[in-house]
This record gives structure tokens, sequence and C-alpha cells, in this order.
């Protein structure tokens, strides 16, 4: 990584004060700094731009429907093959079971993301929004990554489009920023090279914006991935919000190497989390939040985070099994009350919202 100069620190400075706009060399520029207060308070200033003293959280139930997957990507640790032991497929009767539990929890949100199972039809995963959303019509779902999409396209026939519709109808409120991995194609054909490529995921994600379905989007780092493709990877989003404007939120999720096949990388370092909070909060100036999803970085490092540009904590969750099989050694669920003690603690106002960012309570 070159050298940054106090020079490029101060024209990185005057370009984010005056609200410019950061270059590729600007961000590759930015992972050169081991100045994180200087990141940090460069990265603040933009998130309090946005939106002031708030940090937001919202109360939701993870539920994974099926872990078997056709992908296989290296560095996932839930993926199972048909027949192996840990294998499983929820009957709609566990889904709903599990569903049901969400508004006892105060839950407003449920968050569906799955294996591309190959025997299963599209219908499995229809009628797993339709009958949620019958029996919850005043909870928001947002199911199914870009890659998920994509892959019942092909399974079904239907254009990825088609699929879009028939979910939305079923009751599909919005989707989930998981899938997009790092665009880069070499990063890609050494750790997923079965699943849709980046421009494909873009494609899926702008259908689903047209049909007035908005996303989160994601970047899994800490792999194999280099610094520059992390910023391109920002680049290609940013470029992406400038067209559609349906993202709202971005979460950079560190890699856990536990149980993958990747298992002899070593885990992100605290810097790298909280460096990477900053950089995307500085190179996507288009995006309204940068999430800190508790889970992954762990609760002191998601907590620190809301003092380098993120906004967002995610939510109660209940059950997570995708960083948990890597190796998460987060609880897989936290209670509302603790998410609020949290934020208090850093001098930020706790906001509870929905999925869509509506307030839900503001916690004075
Ligand atoms: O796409 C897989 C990642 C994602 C590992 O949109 C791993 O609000 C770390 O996208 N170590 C799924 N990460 C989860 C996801 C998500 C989570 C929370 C909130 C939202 C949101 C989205 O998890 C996958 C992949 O990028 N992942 N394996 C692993 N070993």
């Amino acid at each position: 990584m070159a050298t940054v100069t106090s020079i490029d620190m101060k024209q990185i400075e005057e370009k984010v004060m005056s609200g410019g706009r950061l270059s590729r060399e600007d961000g590759i520029a930015l992972y050169g700094i081991n100045d994180i207060l200087f990141l940090g308070a460069l990265a603040r200033y933009v998130k309090e731009k946005k939106s002031g003293n708030h940090a937001y959280f919202n109360v939701n139930r993870h539920i994974n429907l099926t872990n078997v997957c056709v992908n296989q990507c290296k560095f996932c640790a839930f993926k199972a093959k048909e027949g192996e032991p840990h294998a499983y497929t929820m009957t709609l009767e566990e889904i709903m079971s599990r569903a049901l539990e969400a508004p006892k929890l105060g839950a407003t949100e449920l968050h569906i993301v799955s294996g591309c199972h190959p025997d299963l039809p599209f219908d499995y995963y229809l009628e797993a929004i339709s009958e949620c959303k019958k029996a919850l019509p005043d909870i928001h779902i947002q199911a199914f990554t870009a890659v998920e999409i994509d892959y019942f396209a092909k399974i079904s026939g239907l254009t990825a489009r088609g699929v879009l519709e028939k979910l939305k109808e079923a009751g599909l409120g919005s989707m989930p920023g998981g899938g997009a991995e790092i665009f880069s194609g070499r990063v890609r054909g050494l750790t997923c090279e079965n699943k849709a490529s980046g421009d494909r995921w873009l494609e899926v994600m702008g259908l689903a914006h047209e049909l007035g379905l908005r996303s989160n989007a994601t970047m899994l780092y800490g792999h194999v991935e280099t610094y520059e493709e992390r910023i391109d990877h920002m680049i290609k989003l940013r470029e992406h919000q400038d067209k559609t404007g349906g993202f709202q939120s971005f979460i950079p999720l560190a890699f856990h190497p536990d149980n993958t096949d990747l298992a002899g990388i070593k885990r992100t370092t605290a810097f790298d989390d909280i460096k990477t909070i900053a950089i995307s909060r500085l190179m996507l100036d288009n995006f309204d939040h940068v999430k800190a999803f508790w889970i992954m970085l762990g609760l002191k490092i998601a907590q620190l985070a809301l003092d380098f540009g993120a906004d967002d904590l995610d939510g109660t969750v209940v059950e997570e099994k995708i960083t948990h099989m890597a190796g998460a050694q987060t609880d897989e669920s936290i209670e509302k009350e603790e998410l609020i003690r949290l934020i208090k603690d850093t001098g930020r106002t706790p906001v509870e919202r929905d999925t869509l960012y509506n307030i839900i309570r503001v916690y004075e």
C-alpha cells in the first residue's frame, strides 16, 4: 500500500468537507491511512450530515429456509450438499412456527435468506413468503438476495423480473443486500464461481428498484480480495445508486473463516473493520445509511463503528446461522434494550426503525 502524505490527506479532507465525490485513487489512498481518528472524524462528519445524531436499530427475526445450496461458495460455512448430516430444509410448518414468533418478540421484520436448493421448486420459496404475509400482514418481509432471485429465474423458467413480480405480489417488501460479495471477476472466480456474476447481481437489483422494491447492498471483505477490489466494488454500487436510488443501506460484512474452504485465512482485525466502515461512509456519498452488523463485527466493534461513520446496528436477529457456522462468537440474539444501551453509551440517540427506515420510536 502506497504511503499517503499529509498533502494527500488534506486534499481528501477538503473534498469531503466541500461535498465533493472521492475518486478511485482517493479510496485506495484512504486504505493507506493509519490515522483512524482522522478517517473517523471525516466519516463522522458525513454521517452527521445525513442522519444527525441518530443511530438506528430494528427488531427483526432471521429465518434461513434451507442450507442446501448448488453454489458451494468457498467462503461459506453455512452451505450443505443434500444428504450431508448438517443439511436441512424447513417444512412450511417449521417456517411458520418461526415466523409466528415475530410479533410476540415485537418484531417488525422477517429477514429471510437461504441456499439455492437443487431440487426445491420456486413455489416452495413463493409459498413461504405468501403464507408468512397472510399470517402476519403487518410484518415487513425482507427476503432473498439478488443471487437467489437469479437462481429462481433459472429454475422456474421465468425472467428475473417475473420472479420479482410474483414475490412482490405474494408479500415481499424489500430485499437484503447479500450475495454481492466482491464484484471482481477474479475474486468471484476464486471464491464463488458458480453463482451469479457481479454484473448480474447489479442487474437484478436494478429490476427490483424499478419495481419499487428497495434493497440493501453488502461487501464481504477480508478474504482474497485486494483493497483496490474493495474500492471498485464500492464505486460500482455508487454508480448503480446514481441510476436507481434504490439502495438504502451499505453493510460491510467481515469474513469469518472457520469451517469454510478458506479456513487458513486470518480473521479481519479491528483496524480493518473500523477503516472499512469509515471508508465506505466516505466513498458511498449517495447511500443514506451504513450498517455495522453487530453479529459479524461483535458488539464492541459495532458500537465503536457508530463513531466512525455507521448509523445503524441492524436488529435483534434471534437466530443466525451464516456467520455462526463460520465461527462468530457473538450471541445469535440481542434484546432491544441492550441495543438501546449500546447506542446511548456513545452519546447518540437510539432510533427504532422499520425496514424502510421509517421511524417507529426515538429514545431520547
Ligand atoms: O451473502 C457468507 C455473507 C451474506 C460468510 O441486507 C459471510 O440488511 C462472513 O447479506 N463470513 C448473507 N460473511 C448475510 C447478509 C446480510 C446480513 C445482515 C443484514 C443484511 C441486510 C444482509 O453473508 C452472504 C455472504 O456475503 N457470508 N459466509 C462468512 N463465512
